[in-house]
């Protein structure tokens, strides 16, 4: 892995192996729980990740062996969020989802311990979830005077189903990795000493499908559960793709020249 240069973090790590990106947060002290600071930092990460044409794959996981990401950090947690240094409280974890929701690449969760809390909504907001045979899955929300009930609930429910779901939210468990993956909530559990290589070798195996085509499957997914922010994503490649064609060439060009576009000369599918 290398680093990726140019950025300035103290609270995750950022590198790079042959197109695949990976954002590690980077507090093993605290199981890696997350400061409105390291979810600003991932935020920077996941939006270089969308314009960088070489990042084909993004990778999120946890520093160290015991966590993925335990969730807020409850010594910064506040009235109205957590509080960052400049002393305002903030919930910006929620923004962090949409944008890993809609950056139109794939998003691997390599969870590689505990994924908690926030720390659990965020791989359950991931493309796919990886995770290794030590990791340990559940929310704390009701216990510790919390609740995610946006994608938290509603994204879990369609993973796991809504007993299933209820049964996390209402009883704040823990679920072992097998007990996860037999409830769909990951694709696999390998070793822990495999997980990287595992999730490697799936965003290679991606990277040899078309990237347009995963693309436009991550919009459809998003499509059918996100309303209209969905479709508007969706139609938003759509557009993209319209762009490409002589069709829409001629809309422009003709406006520019001041003359009445021809669109009969572009072909028809029936
Ligand atoms: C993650 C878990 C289960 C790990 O347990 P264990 O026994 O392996 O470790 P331990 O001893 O609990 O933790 C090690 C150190 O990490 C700190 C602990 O305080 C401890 O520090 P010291 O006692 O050694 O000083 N630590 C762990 N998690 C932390 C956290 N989230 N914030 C600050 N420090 C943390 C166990 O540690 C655990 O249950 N952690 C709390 C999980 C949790 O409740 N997270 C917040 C959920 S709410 C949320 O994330 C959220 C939301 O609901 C809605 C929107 C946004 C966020």
């Amino acid at each position: 892995w290398k680093p990726i240069e140019g950025f300035n973090f103290e609270e995750i790590l950022f590198e790079e192996y042959n197109h695949i990106a990976k954002v590690t947060i980077n507090r093993p002290r605290y199981r890696n729980a997350f400061t409105p600071r390291t979810v600003w930092e991932m935020s920077q990460a996941f939006n270089y990740c969308r314009e960088a044409l070489d990042i084909r794959v993004v990778l999120l996981t946890g520093a160290g062996d015991k966590a993925f990401c335990s969730g807020g950090d409850m010594h910064v947690k506040g009235r109205g969020g957590y509080v960052g240094g400049d002393g305002v409280p903030r919930l910006n974890v929620l923004d962090l989802q949409m944008q890993i929701r809609r950056l139109p690449k794939p998003v691997i969760a390599m969870v590689n311990g505990y994924a908690i809390g926030g720390g659990h909504v965020l791989h359950v907001v991931c493309d796919l979830s990886i995770a290794s045979d030590n990791a340990i899955f559940g929310q704390t929300g009701p216990k510790v005077g919390s609740f995610d009930a946006g994608f938290g609930a509603s994204y879990l429910a369609r993973i796991v189903g809504q007993k299933k779901a209820r049964e996390i939210w209402y009883l704040c468990r823990q679920y072992s990795a097998v007990e996860a993956e037999r409830m769909g909530l990951v694709n696999k559990v390998v070793p822990f000493e495999k997980l990287e290589d595992e999730c490697i070798e799936w965003a290679e195996t991606m990277m040899e499908r078309s990237p347009l085509a995963l693309r436009m499957m991550k919009a459809g997914f998003n499509a059918e559960l996100d309303g209209q922010a969905g479709i508007q994503e969706l139609a938003g490649d759509a557009t993209m793709l319209y762009y490409t064609l002589d069709e829409a060439q001629e809309g422009g060009k003709a406006f520019l020249e001041k003359r009445k576009p021809d669109f009969d000369k572009y072909p028809q599918f029936p």
